[in-house]
């Protein structure tokens, strides 16, 4: 009976909407071209907003999270105490060790879409090249604090940024070394300034940590075809490492970061003599105390008790001096 009474209604409906069809075809006509037009202008749209600038997503603070990287197998043992430091002063973050099978499998997780990175990433054969890479991958992909093998930490790693910047910084680094203005740099081609890269620490997808990947693995195949060979085997003097794939490619991307950062040229006159953290945009830059250590003969008396006092991390040969 419902049903009855339900078609009953309906149907003279659907005959008059036919019938209007019928008795007005220009109108109609009108109507159905506006409705193409306007779903011709709904299509496009998104294509139009994908080409204008996009504002990158704000970024999240520094996950609680400790990175430390196995690729040589050889004994662990050397670097116990230095890795009990971590577990022992950061005892709220998550503490990984990844070897060089977890490292491919983090890398076929985060980067499946990535071929530039990911096939240059697996060719790579040399261990020290492949952690270089592997350091700014993990930090790109899910931030955190990498640190090698034989650093230990000094302090809590939530006490390295000063409370009153802990909404600010979204990356931290130290400078390796300055030598400033005065004397020439030891080795050929070497910076004035350097950053470090055994301890950095980064949000996810921070741009710094973006740039750095995509540097390295431009450099790296750069040193490859230079040399007329593949990806997978490039001949890498230390010289080499330094300088295409190690600090140098680091410190040319921690400058071109601060530059953006702050819209001005940022180089080594701007950071020399630095003897207190400085906030550059969202990345704090340490003095050489903090992650590094100066050449001891280097460093003037009170300089150096200064560099001890904020050192945050330090190398464990050098913890024995
Ligand atoms: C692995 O580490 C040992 C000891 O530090 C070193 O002698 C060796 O050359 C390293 N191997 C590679 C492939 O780097
Ligand atoms: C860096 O130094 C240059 C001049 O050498 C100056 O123009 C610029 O403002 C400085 N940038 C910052 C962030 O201090
Ligand atoms: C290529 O390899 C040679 C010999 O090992 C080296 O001297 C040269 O610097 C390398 N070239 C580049 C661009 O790395």
């Amino acid at each position: 009976m419902g049903v009855g009474r339900i078609l009953s209604v309906s149907r003279p409906q659907i005959l008059s909407s036919t019938s209007v069809i019928r008795r007005r075809p220009l109108q109609c006509l009108v109507w159905l071209l506006f409705f193409i037009l306007y779903i011709h202008y709904i299509s496009r749209r998104p294509s139009l907003e994908l080409t204008a600038p996009q504002k990158p997503p704000p970024l999240d603070d520094i996950p609680t999270k400790i990175w430390q990287v196995f690729f040589n197998y050889t004994s662990i043992d050397p670097y116990t105490d230095s890795m009990q430091t971590w577990i022992a002063k950061c005892q709220d973050y998550q503490y990984t060790l990844v070897s060089s099978v977890g490292a491919n499998a983090f890398a076929l997780k985060h980067y499946a879409n990535r071929r530039e990175i990911l096939y240059p990433f697996f060719s790579l054969r040399n261990p020290v090249l492949r952690s270089h890479l592997f350091r700014y991958m993990l930090l790109e992909s899910e931030g955190g604090i990498y640190s090698d093998l034989d650093i230990a930490a000094l302090k809590p790693a939530k006490e390295w940024i000063p409370p009153h910047l802990k909404s600010r910084v979204r990356a931290i680094v130290g400078i390796e070394y300055d030598h400033g203005a005065g004397e020439a740099s030891p080795g050929v081609d070497r910076p004035r300034l350097q950053f470090c890269q055994w301890t950095i620490a980064a949000s996810r997808g921070h741009p710094l940590m973006s740039r750095v990947v995509a540097d390295t693995v431009d450099a790296l195949r750069a040193l490859a075809i230079d040399n007329d060979t593949m990806v997978a085997e490039p001949r890498s003097s230390d010289e080499e490492v330094m300088r295409f794939n190690g600090q140098g490619v680091w410190t040319r991307a921690v400058l071109k970061t601060l530059s953006e950062a702050t819209g001005t040229e940022v180089g080594w006159r701007n950071l020399t003599g630095m003897r207190e953290s400085r906030v550059f945009g969202d990345v704090m830059v340490l003095p050489v105390g903090a992650f590094g250590m100066a050449p001891m003969g280097r460093m003037r008396e009170g300089r150096g008790r200064d560099g001890e006092a904020q050192a945050l991390v330090r190398r464990v040969e050098q913890m024995t001096d």
